[in-house]
């Protein structure tokens, strides 16, 4: 299904006096108004392969209303219609073997009709396959049998080359690799040997590439996690080298962890690889993103702005920024539309906080000043700002309004039917 360039600045006419009203007001006190809407108009986030279909637990799956997917190709599209909605999510990441590229030139050339680039990779050593020979049910990279250590590289090699062929830049490896029970494993041995294989995927990186070594706390396994948390990963990196960074998905820490902190000092030492967005309560929820604790995802893009700010690097393209979420009960593309929309308040706050009177406020143990300072950004309805910047790249005023009042999904049931159901999470 296609959006209508027409359809689309008829709806936006219809909003434009209401939008203009809360824009003037807003616009009036932000310095740099210019530079702001510049930053939110280049901003991209990508949006992951795996979550365009309706999600589920362990515990069931309910359909959704239908018109999902039904392969790569319907991916691109529901990508593209996103990015025609919000002009802010002009990537796709993959994971493999979900989706395959059979024709890699066909794929990206579709891509490009929309619009979209090729995000990161992602392998996958944490499921086992039908057509597999080895099973991962001991771990991938950490299997005390090499010849299982050495499938799990030899899929990422592969990953790589169908990477290469899309223009993708990058490989994420997120390793369910650990253990259920004290005594199972070797802690040490266990990390040797997923060193020595990240080494193996390390050299098979084609020159503009890097690797982002992805951790989390807890589950599958339930004891330990071989990767499993920010300084774990950062070992990793280190040993590696110079292409290897520390991937932060939001949903992968312990409860209260401060994530914001984490981000500063990776982004400090250069090893921040960037991040999976998403929200949860307890524990890897994969909740719309914004949707639980707004306030610390506006904490942890302030720290990304002043620190990418001080090292001189570009917001947009210098870190890479994915979604990773599932979607139990609500449409996917309403949910991703949702998703796209708070990080991009959140970033368009962070861009407002007066960083020089904060590091004077600093200086000067002056926390009740530090604190009005960022609540001042944060409480201010940036939501103007952001869908001004959105009108100006061509997209609409109000993406969700307008994905309902024409009844997109209803279109999609249409054209692939009712009973469709999309690879992923
Ligand atoms: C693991 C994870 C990882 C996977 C994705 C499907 O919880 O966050 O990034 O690739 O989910
Ligand atoms: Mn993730
Ligand atoms: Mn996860």
């Amino acid at each position: 299904m296609q959006l209508e360039k027409y359809k689309i600045d008829e709806f936006n006419n219809s909003v434009e006096s209401a939008h203009k009203r809360k824009f003037d007001y807003v616009a009036a006190d932000v310095n740099k108004l210019d530079d702001v809407l510049n930053k939110l108009a280049a901003f991209q986030v990508a949006i992951p392969s795996w979550a365009l279909g309706t999600g589920g637990t362990r515990f069931g799956r309910f359909p959704s209303r239908g018109g999902e997917p039904r392969n790569l190709e319907e991916k691109i599209e529901d990508v593209g219609l996103l990015h025609a909605l919000n002009r802010s999510s002009g990537s796709i990441s993959l994971h493999i073997p979900w989706d395959i590229p059979s024709n890699a030139k066909a794929i990206k050339a579709l891509a490009a009709q929309h619009g979209l680039k090729f995000d990161a990779m992602n392998s996958n050593t944490f499921q086992d396959q039908a057509d597999q020979k080895l099973s991962y049910k001991f771990g991938s990279m950490q299997h005390v049998d090499k010849a299982v250590r050495k499938q799990a590289v030899d899929h990422n090699i592969e990953v790589i080359k169908y990477g290469a062929e899309l223009g993708s830049e990058s490989l994420t490896v997120w390793l369910a690799d650990g253990s259920c029970f004290p005594g199972q494993l070797n802690f040490r041995q266990a990390f040797q040997n997923t060193l020595e294989s990240l080494q193996e995927v390390y050299a098979a990186l084609p020159d503009s590439w890097k690797l982002f070594v992805e951790y989390k706390a807890f589950e599958p396994n339930f004891y330990s996690t071989t990767v499993g948390d920010w300084g774990q990963s950062y070992l990793y990196a280190s040993k590696l080298g110079p292409k290897a960074y520390t991937l932060v998905d939001l949903g992968h820490h312990l409860p209260n962890a401060n994530i914001e902190q984490i981000v500063s000092l990776l982004l400090m030492e250069g090893k921040l690889a960037g991040f999976h967005f998403n929200d949860s309560k307890y524990g890897d929820d994969d909740l719309t993103v914004g949707s639980i604790n707004p306030y610390q995802l506006f904490l942890i893009f302030k720290e990304l702005v002043e620190g990418m700010d001080a090292r001189g690097m570009n917001h947009a393209s210098d870190l890479g920024w994915m979604i990773d979420a599932s979607h139990n009960v609500k449409d996917p593309l309403e949910d991703l539309l949702q998703s796209v929309e708070a990080i991009m308040v959140a970033y368009a706050q962070a861009l407002l906080v007066d960083e020089k009177a904060l590091k004077e406020a600093q200086a000067t143990n002056d926390v009740v000043r530090a604190q009005e300072i960022l609540q001042q950004a944060y409480r201010t309805d940036v939501r103007p700002l952001v869908a001004e910047a959105r009108l100006r790249a061509g997209g609409v005023l109000d993406p969700v309004a307008f994905y309902r009042q024409q009844d997109v999904r209803g279109n999609l049931i249409k054209e692939r039917g009712a009973k469709t159901v999309a690879t992923g999470l």
